[in-house]
């Protein structure tokens, strides 16, 4: 039951004391935040009743669903067992040990690299800011100390602390706080329906994206570079899927220069893709890979990076004190609810769901909302999906920005009872992997009354030809 909650209350409040992230403050105010007091399953409901169907998993990250009281009991327990101890004074605990254990037995041994070794934070941003010291320290210790640059991607995201927001190639990110700090630099994003051009196939601009890594490197020379980052899925920059060449490409790249490669999998590991770590599914070989969100399924904040052989063996060998680390690094409330959580995934198969069986039936029922007057293209990678809204499906004409027409159809989702993100003109969405085949209808559905209304109001401002 929904627990009566006095909405202008809480909204008063929240506009007096609570600074949202993302946010802006002034306009926030002036409207009113939406009071969500509840969630079961893939529904939130709001503290007016209403009830929405979350095709964003929250933010990612509720892979399993809400109202699981697997992960509720998971935690009630640990806290009672032991609720926090560190793990900085040669001390440990169970819990971090058994899921170190257990997420280096999940990720699979690419071309005989494993990742038998976790370092653990708290979210997706702190443990990229742990790659940074660790890469830096791995480059050190081979007396290479010269080579300090990581290369990112635009639209890339990885987090909003300051090593973080910087490896991320967000332009508004960067525009406030002096960012990126020193040494990290972009390429352009693998956007085929952006950047392709005539003529061009999709593989041959995979390679021509993935050679934009080469060219970097050369310019500022080989012996400079530290790592290349980016996600297998770019998420937050729109559900941005790359062709079938890119990766493969990428790869030979970072062998040939011996640079090493960080798969940012916060948003596609645990599952999202259908498969517990995605590079698989791309085929490379990361040598560390950041974890976050659906470890716990966002049900406490738990993030780390899975250290393949290549950099454990440097890191631990060598010796010599790594001065770096986190009070909660390895929590073992928040390492419980994760064992509970991956038990959970592995009872119901959710990766292999999403690979053979509501994967496959998203990406047919979105090929389906593809034929939509007001939708240029229509796609799926697993469990994450984007629409590209466009004034003219031949063409691919945009809309003018200053319409907000991604920010349109996304008001109409919420009117109509459905969470789901607009990034520019593209919609996406990342629905948790327990959906049903009747909740991808209902939410197809959902998606094609948006369509609808946000293509008749742009007619009905003349918009549309
Ligand atoms: N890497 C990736 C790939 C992410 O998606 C982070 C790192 C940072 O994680 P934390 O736990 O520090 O937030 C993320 C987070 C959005 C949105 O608007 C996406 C994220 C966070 C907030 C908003 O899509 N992803």
């Amino acid at each position: 039951m929904n627990t009566p909650v006095d909405t202008a209350h809480i909204q008063a409040q929240d506009r007096a004391h609570f600074l949202h992230p993302f946010t802006d403050f002034k306009d926030l105010a002036g409207r009113g935040a939406r009071v969500i007091t509840r969630a079961e399953n893939i529904y939130v409901w709001d503290s007016e009743g209403h009830k929405i169907l979350d095709a964003m998993s929250g933010l990612w990250c509720v892979n399993v669903g809400y109202g699981r009281e697997e992960l509720a009991s998971a935690a009630y327990r640990q806290m009672m067992a032991l609720p926090y101890y560190n793990s900085f004074f040669q001390t440990t605990n169970v819990p971090a040990v058994q899921l170190a254990a257990r997420l280096a037995a999940l990720a699979p041994e690419v071309g005989g690299r494993s990742f038998q070794h976790v370092f653990y934070s708290s979210s997706g941003s702190e443990s990229n800011d742990s790659n940074v010291r660790m890469v830096r320290r791995y480059w050190d210790l081979l007396g290479q100390p010269e080579r300090k640059v990581i290369i990112g991607r635009i639209n890339g995201y990885h987090g909003s602390t300051m090593a973080g927001a910087s490896l991320g190639g967000m332009s508004g990110m960067h525009a406030q706080g002096d960012l990126p700090i020193p040494n990290i630099t972009h390429i352009g994003q693998p956007y085929f329906y952006e950047l392709g051009r005539p003529g061009e196939t999709s593989d041959e601009f995979g390679l021509r994206a993935a050679g934009w890594l080469e060219e970097k490197i050369l310019e500022l020379g080989a012996d400079k570079v530290a790592a290349f980052i980016a996600e297998p899925v770019q998420g937050a920059g729109g559900v941005i899927i790359p062709p079938d060449s890119y990766w493969p490409e990428i790869q030979r790249i970072v062998d040939k220069y011996g640079i090493l490669l960080i798969s940012d999998e916060v948003i596609c590991a645990f599952g999202r893709v259908g498969h517990w770590f995605a590079y698989e599914k791309f085929g490379y070989r990361p040598d560390l890979v950041t974890f976050a969100k659906g470890v716990t399924s966002g049900y406490i904040p738990l993030g780390g990076v899975m250290v393949g052989d290549r950099v454990a063996r440097v890191l631990i060998e060598q010796g010599g004190e790594f001065n770096h680390g986190y009070t909660y690094s390895g929590h073992p409330v928040a390492c419980a609810v994760a064992l509970a959580n991956l038990d959970l995934m592995e009872k119901e198969n959710l990766p292999g769901r999403v690979k053979n069986d509501i994967g496959p039936y998203l990406a047919r029922r979105f090929a389906e909302l593809g034929e939509h007057p007001l939708v240029g293209l229509a796609e799926t990678c697993g469990f994450m999906a984007g629409l590209v809204l466009t004034r003219n499906k031949a063409t691919h004409e945009a809309f003018k920005p200053e319409l907000g027409v991604g920010m349109l159809c996304r008001s109409h989702c919420f009117r109509l009872g459905l969470i789901m993100r607009a990034v520019g003109d593209r919609m996406i969405i990342a629905p948790p992997l327990v959906m049903t085949h009747a909740q991808i209808d209902e939410m197809v559905s959902l998606i094609r009354r948006c369509l609808d209304a946000t293509l008749a109001d742009l007619r009905a401002a003349g918009q549309l030809d």
